[in-house]
This record gives structure tokens, sequence and C-alpha cells, in this order.
């Protein structure tokens, strides 16, 4: 039986990029059960095509219509992604369904998915996002997090809120990993900005240009120095092929949920090792479900930088799991229980839930 789920959980505090702000997150949750073992995925999708093209009641549709009656056909993953090859695009809906098996698989295999999966360090190193708002804030968030032990500090910029956002993050901690996320608000107009990023000392720049944009990225890499890292413009292992053996991303945050899922994910791991390629596991503000797909990513051994994987309570003061991730010394470990490892917590989970429906038997 697949059910799926839409539920939309208060956030602390709103998140705000340059692509827009959100003040809850509204997840598309899946659950398989087959009678015995039970299944979670969960859709990386936001309510508005925002990040991407992909919202999530279109994505419902596309699950419903097209995606879902293949798995009466096959249980099996990497089946179910070529299968699912002849639906062009709508990668975050083909993952929230490949992951689902991946977590099926794993548990009746007995084994928990970062087991599964590869090879792992059994743990993964973390760092935070933070997203815009006024100096004042923006520093006091810095220093929690700095304090909590985070491995990498990432704060979301777009034009105009960059230079000095810098100057003043730099001037309080000159020696912190420091890394900014523009989600793709510059162009080649803005060169000049770009340059001046160069004096931080930052990790890496992630999407600074609009995802397609493969010419002004050609461009830019020969005019700064900073490394650049890849979001959403990676959102298949063909165009992760396209931009590393271009030379132009020195960094790739890895989201399954946005690239298919996780077969696709190993895959791109692949090919960045041949590229001598970074890697770490991007978020989406997930709950406790999707966080524990991305942390069993990002403990394995290939991936080596830390990623966007805070615990859940910067987003939520309550998660719909019952298992809770904890932060130790800038770490945490993925769950060792079967799968992905969690349990929903119902009460709380019905609360927060607008929506849901029987989609196959
Ligand atoms: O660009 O990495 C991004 C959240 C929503 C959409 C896009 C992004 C993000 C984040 C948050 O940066 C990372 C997290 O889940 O903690
Ligand atoms: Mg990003």
């Amino acid at each position: 039986m697949l059910h799926y789920f839409k539920v939309s959980i208060p956030l602390i505090q709103e998140f705000r990029t340059s692509f827009g702000v959100q003040y809850e997150r509204e997840a598309v949750i899946l659950r398989y059960d087959d009678g015995e073992v039970q299944a979670y995925g969960e859709m990386v999708s936001d309510e508005t095509p925002g990040y991407s093209y992909e919202f999530n009641d279109a994505e419902i549709i596309v699950i419903k219509k097209h995606l879902a009656p293949i798995l009466k056909k096959t249980q099996d993953p990497k089946e179910f992604s070529e299968l699912s090859e002849y639906v062009n695009g709508h990668n975050m809906a083909k993952a929230a369904l490949e992951m689902m098996l991946y977590d099926y698989i794993a548990k009746k295999e007995g084994k928990p998915l970062h087991e599964f999966i590869g090879k792992t360090k059994g743990y993964a190193d973390v760092g935070i996002s933070i997203g815009m708002s006024s100096l004042d804030n923006t520093l006091k968030n810095v220093e929690n997090a700095v304090k909590r032990g985070y491995r990498r500090i990432k704060v979301k910029i777009q034009r105009g809120h960059d230079v000095e956002l810098l100057k003043a993050i730099r001037e309080r901690f000159p020696k912190i990993p420091l890394s900014v996320d523009a989600n793709q608000d510059y162009t080649l107009d803005d060169l000049e900005t770009l340059k001046r990023l160069d004096d931080f000392n930052l990790e890496y720049i992630e999407q600074p240009l609009g995802k397609d944009d493969f010419l002004g990225y050609t461009k830019l890499k020969k005019e700064i120095q900073t490394k650049i890292c890849l979001d959403e413009s990676i959102e298949s292992p063909q165009l992760a092929k396209m931009y590393m053996e271009s030379g132009i991303a020195d960094i790739i945050n890895l989201k399954p949920g946005r690239m298919g899922g996780i077969s696709n994910t190993l895959e791109v791991i692949d090919i960045a090792k041949k590229n001598s390629v970074g890697l770490w596991v991007g978020g989406m503000l997930e709950t406790g479900i999707g966080r524990s797909f991305n942390i069993s990513i990002a403990s394995l051994d290939d991936v080596k930088l830390p990623g966007d994987t805070s615990p859940n309570d910067k987003y939520f003061r309550k998660d719909i799991t019952m298992e809770i991730f904890t932060m130790e010394n800038g770490r945490i470990y993925p769950f060792k229980n079967p799968g992905i490892g969690i349990t929903i917590d119902y009460p709380y989970f019905t609360k927060v839930m607008k929506d849901g429906e029987k989609i196959i038997d």
C-alpha cells in the first residue's frame, strides 16, 4: 500500500533566501507498507516553484498519475529509476519514490541505509545554512552556530546583501570555515561584486549564477579565485558530468532528493572522484525522514566536506519523527536501525497533516 501525506511544520525562525521566504516547511511524505515492512520517502520540493520548477501539488499529480503505477511492476529502486525514465524531468518526484524503495530494501535486508549503500565513515560532518535577516540577527545566528560546534557556516547572500555582510562576519569571526550561497541570484553583470568576494577567504561560493548558465560559469571561473560549488545546476548525473569535466564545479552539493535519488547520487559521487571534485550533502529543510537519508549519504567515505545536515531543532520545535538527530562535536551519527531507522510520531504527524490519501492498494 502506498500513501502520500502533505504536512506543514512551522519554522522556529523564517528562512529567507534569494528566491523567497519560508515560514513553514510543507513536506510530502510517502509511506509504503507491505503488511510487514513500512518504508518512507520525503519529496524535497516546496509549496512554490522557487528553488526548482517542481512544486508539491504538481509533483503529487506526477506521482499519482505516472510514477506510482511503476511500483506495481517493481520494488527495486534501480529498476524503478529505469522504468521511470520515460517521464521527462521531475527528479524530485522520482527521488521521493526511489529513496523510499531504498529504505524498503535496506529494511528487508535488516541493514541501516548507510551500510547498505556503500563504505561509510559511520558519521557525518555537519555545517549549517543560515538564512538572510538583519545584520545583527545574522551575526547572532553565526555566533550561536560557532558555539554549537558546526564545522562550516554558510550564509545566504543575494545582490546588495553580500560584501558588507561578509565584512561584518569576518571582523567578528576571522578564521571560521565560511561559505556563501546565492541561489542563482547573480549574473555576469555583477562580476565586480563577485570578484570582491575573493577577499573573504570563503570555502566556496554556492550557485552564484542561474542553474542553466553554463556559458556564464565558464566565464566566471576565469575571473574569480573562490571555488565554485553547484547546487541547483546539478539535477542529474549527466549535468554533474558536464559541470565537472568542464572544470567549472570545484565542489558539488549533493542532494539525493534533487538528483532523482540515491542511485543517481552514487553515480555523481563516482564522477566527482574521477574529477577530484569535493562533495558535501545539502538539505532542503527536510523533516527527520529526509534528513535521515541525507545523513546516510553524508556519512559515506567519499563525502568529505561538512554538509547542511544540521539537527532539526534548528528548524522545528518538534519533528514528525520519534528519533531525533543530535550533534556531538560537529558530527551526527546515522541511526542504527534498519533502513533510515525512524518511526513516525503519529499524534504530532496527524496534527500537522494537511492532506493525504492512498495512492495504490
Ligand atoms: O540552496 O541549499 C539550498 C533550503 C531550501 C532550499 C535550498 C537550500 C536550502 C538550504 C537549507 O540551504 C539547508 C538545510 O536544509 O539545512
Ligand atoms: Mg544551495
